[in-house]
């Protein structure tokens, strides 16, 4: 991650000792406000009946199609009546530790900068964007917002056990790349997905990828990928299963976990729920690296 240019060691010039920096949103310049404008309105003729129903209406209880970047000011008082979050700025990517307290707390961390107009379809540092159009809406939801406190706190925990990895990549599976089975069908609600024009119809459409059942064992020892389309996606039943599964006390899940091996990213196990069995085409000829 040394090829980031938004993390820092310790709290850079002017961020306070939890990291938080102002927004300083009339600093903004217009054609970062053309930037949030230009991607919003790109997802929104894409996302109808493809996010999950819990997105969607979280979307519009923000409000945030307002004209260009949010105010934290504005939105801040909407999210924190429904459900006691509120969203903070950070500098970029912050420590583990720091990341959990802020979870832990209600309070979501989210970059201050936005992409740069040559970078509309991809970048790997969360940028505002991402932070604020993919996870925001989902913090509206009471079942969601329970989960992501918890997870923060069971950061805490699992850090001091040795098992983040394990942790983190029920965080990449659910929260950055989940999909949930809507009384529609199958929606996306994972914010790296929802946050990108490309991977919204991926996730859902592309025979590539194996689509498979929610299992939170068999999740926390899946490897994921952080430079591309995601090559399975995993689905739960409803946001309030994924909270009860989640509530539970992870101590004797991590006990199996020490002596389980790592299942790779292509895996289709017999235990598996399967809603595609996928090609694996679009990773087999290079993904976005593809000649
Ligand atoms: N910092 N700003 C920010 N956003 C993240 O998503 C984030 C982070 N620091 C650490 C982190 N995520 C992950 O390492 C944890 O989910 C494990
Ligand atoms: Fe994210």
């Amino acid at each position: 991650m040394s090829d980031f240019e938004h993390v820092f060691d310790r709290p850079p010039e002017g961020a306070a000792a939890d990291w938080t920096i102002p927004q300083n949103w009339s600093a903004y310049t217009e054609v970062e406000h053309q930037t949030w404008d230009t991607l919003y309105r790109r997802q929104m003729t894409i996302l109808p009946g493809r996010a999950s129903d819990g997105f969607m209406k979280g979307l519009e209880a923000l409000d945030l199609n307002t004209g260009g970047i949010p105010d934290f000011e504005v939105m801040n008082p909407k999210l924190q009546a429904l459900t006691g979050w509120t969203v903070v700025c950070v500098p970029g990517l912050v420590p583990d530790e720091v990341f959990f307290d802020h979870l832990a707390n209600r309070r979501f961390p989210s970059g201050q900068f936005i992409r740069k107009p040559d970078q509309l379809d991809y970048l790997q540092e969360p940028d505002i964007f991402h932070d604020v159009f993919g996870h925001v809406p989902m913090l509206t939801d009471p079942d969601f917002a329970a989960y992501m406190e918890a997870y923060g706190e069971g950061g805490q925990r699992a850090a001091g056990l040795g098992m983040l990895q394990n942790l983190a990549r029920l965080y990449w599976y659910t929260v950055e790349f989940g999909l949930v089975e809507d009384p529609g069908g199958l929606r996306i609600y994972g914010a790296g997905i929802v946050s990108s024009a490309t991977e919204s119809v991926f996730a859902l459409e592309d025979p590539s990828p194996n689509r498979l059942g929610f299992d939170l064992e068999r999740v926390m020892r899946t490897l994921y990928r952080i430079d591309d389309f995601q090559q399975v996606y995993f689905v739960v039943p409803s946001i309030e299963e994924l909270k009860r599964d989640t509530l539970q006390d992870f101590g004797p899940i991590y006990a199996r976990l020490k002596g389980a091996s790592d299942i790779p990213i292509d895996a289709v196990l017999p235990s598996d729920r399967v809603f595609t069995r996928g090609t694996q085409a679009y990773a087999a000829k290079g993904g976005r690296f593809a000649a």
